[in-house]
C-alpha cells in the first residue's frame, strides 16, 4: 500500500515538473502568446469545463443510487434488462442525445476550428523560417534574407556533469535565439538531417515533428516582446535532452535592426578565407567542445568499443565493421587510434563515416569551423602534427 502510494506520487511529481519551472502554479499552462495557443487553450478549457460537469452529474447520480437505493433497506435489483416504457426510452435516449450533441456540436465545432487555424500556415504570412532538428541541435534559416546559423545549447559543461549551481534557465538556453518580429504571421518550415525530432514551443501552442526527408509546416504570430523557450520532444539519442529551443521575439524596428547586423555579420564570415594558428586553434576548442565532446568526450578519449579516441596512439578496441572503416581512412592501425592524413580527416568531418553514429558537418558548419576542427584535433589532445588547415582547403574539398 505505501509503496502504491510512493509510486502514485512520485509519478504526480513527475508529471508537474516540466509545469513547474514555467507556469504560474503547477497546473496552469503556459501563457498563451500566439493565436493557436489562446485557441488550443480555450478548446482545453472548454472540455475540461463540459467534462467536469458531466462527471459530476453522472457520479452524483451513481452516489445517490447506491446510497438511497441500497440493499440494506430492503431494496432489490430491477429485473428488466431494458426500457419498457416511452419514460424509461426516452430517459435512455436522453443522454445519448446529450452527448452527441456535446461532441460534435459544442466541442466539435471549436475543436474542429482550432485544426483549422493550425493548418493555415501559408495565409498573410510575412516571414518563411526554416528549422531543422539534427543531433543534437536547431540550425534556423531564413531563406529570403540569406541568413542561417546554428542553435546550440549554452549550459555550461560544469553545471551538467558535476553538480554545479545551476542557471534559472538550466538546460533552456542557447548561444543563438531564433529571433522573430512580434505580430507578424512567420511561416515555419520543419525537416531533420538525421532522425526524428519534435519542434515544441509551449506557449506557441506548438509540437510539431521534424522528420527526415520530408518538409512539415506550422506558423506562429507572437503577441508582444519576450524570450519563449522550448525543447525538443520526441526522443532522438542521448543528446535529446541538450537540444532546447530558444525565441527572441522583437518589435518590427529591432527586428530589423537584427536582421541588417545578421547579414552584415554573415557576409564578413564568408569573405574568411585564411586565419592565423591561434585563431583556428582558438575556434576549434570552442566547437569541438559543442559538436564533438558529446562522442568524443572532452578529453578526446571517446568511449570504449562505441567511440574511437581523438588522441593519436591510444588503443581502441571494437567490432572489425567499426575498425574496418577506420582503416580504410587510415585513422587505425595495430590497435591503436592513429592521426590519418589531413585530406581524410577533412573529408570525415565535412561526410562523416556514413553507417556510423559519426555525422556529416559538412551541411552544418561553414569552411572555417571545419577548417578550426580539423586543425585543433590534429594539435590537441597529445597530438602533435603542426598542421594548420585554412578554410579555403576545406572549401576546395567540397567541390571535388
Ligand atoms: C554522434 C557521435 C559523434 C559525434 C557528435 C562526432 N563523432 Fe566523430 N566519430 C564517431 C564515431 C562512432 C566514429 C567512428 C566511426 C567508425 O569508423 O565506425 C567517429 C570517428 C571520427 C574520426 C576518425 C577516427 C578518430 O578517432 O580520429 C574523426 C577524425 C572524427 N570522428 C572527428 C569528429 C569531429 C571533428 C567531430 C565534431 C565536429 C565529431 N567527430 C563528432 C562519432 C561521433
Ligand atoms: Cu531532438
Amino acid at each position: 500500500m505505501i509503496k502504491q502510494r510512493k509510486l502514485i506520487l512520485g509519478s504526480t511529481c513527475l508529471t508537474l515538473v516540466p509545469q513547474l519551472a514555467f507556469a504560474r502554479n503547477p497546473f496552469e499552462f503556459q501563457t498563451p502568446v500566439t493565436p493557436i495557443a489562446r485557441e488550443t487553450l480555450y478548446v482545453h478549457d472548454l472540455f475540461l469545463t463540459i467534462i467536469a460537469v458531466l462527471f459530476s452529474v453522472g457520479f452524483g447520480f451513481l452516489l445517490f443510487s447506491v446510497i438511497r437505493y441500497r440493499a440494506s433497506r430492503g431494496h432489490r435489483p430491477a429485473l428488466f434488462s431494458a426500457p419498457r416504457t416511452p419514460l424509461q426510452w426516452a430517459l435512455s435516449a436522453l443522454p445519448i442525445l446529450t452527448l452527441v450533441v456535446i461532441d460534435y456540436i459544442v466541442m466539435g465545432i471549436p475543436a474542429y476550428h482550432a485544426v483549422l487555424t493550425l493548418a493555415n500556415t501559408r495565409e498573410d504570412a510575412a516571414l518563411v523560417v526554416k528549422v531543422t532538428g539534427s543531433q543534437w541541435r536547431w540550425r534556423y534559416d531564413y531563406p529570403d534574407q540569406g541568413i542561417s546559423f546554428i542553435s546550440n545549447l549554452s549550459t555550461s559543461q560544469e553545471q551538467r556533469d558535476s553538480g554545479a549551481p545551476t542557471d534559472p534557465n538550466y538546460l533552456l538556453e542557447v548561444d543563438k535565439p531564433l529571433v522573430l518580429p512580434v505580430g507578424k504571421k512567420v511561416r515555419v518550415l520543419l525537416t531533420s538531417t538525421d532522425v526524428i525530432h519534435a519542434w515544441w514551443i509551449p506557449s506557441f501552442g506548438i509540437k510539431q515533428d521534424a522528420v527526415p526527408g520530408f518538409l512539415r509546416e506550422t506558423w506562429v504570430k507572437i503577441d508582444r516582446p519576450g524570450i519563449y523557450r522550448g525543447q525538443c520532444a520526441e526522443l532522438c539519442g542521448v543528446g535529446h535532452g541538450f537540444m532546447p529551443i530558444v525565441v527572441e521575439a522583437k518589435a518590427q524596428p529591432d527586428f530589423d535592426k537584427w536582421l541588417a547586423d545578421a547579414q552584415t555579420a554573415a557576409a564578413q564570415a564568408a569573405a574568411v578565407t585564411t586565419l592565423s594558428k591561434p585563431e583556428l586553434l582558438k575556434r576549434g576548442q570552442q566547437d569541438y567542445a559543442t559538436y564533438c565532446a558529446l562522442c568524443h568526450q572532452p578529453t578526446g578519449l571517446g568511449m570504449p568499443g562505441a567511440i574511437p579516441p581523438i588522441a593519436g596512439g591510444k588503443p581502441f578496441t571494437a567490432p572489425p565493421a567499426m575498425t574496418d572503416l577506420l582503416v580504410q581512412r587510415g585513422f587505425y592501425n595495430a590497435g591503436k587510434i592513429v592521426v590519418g592524413p589531413v585530406a581524410r580527416h577533412i573529408d570525415i568531418v565535412l561526410k562523416g563515416i556514413p553507417g556510423t553514429p559519426m555525422p556529416a558537418f559538412g551541411t552544418q558548419l561553414g569552411d572555417a569551423d571545419i577548417a578550426a576542427l580539423v586543425t585543433y584535433e590534429r594539435n590537441s589532445f597529445g597530438n602533435q602534427t603542426g598542421d594548420v588547415v585554412q578554410p579555403s582547403a576545406v572549401k576546395a574539398a567540397r567541390a571535388k
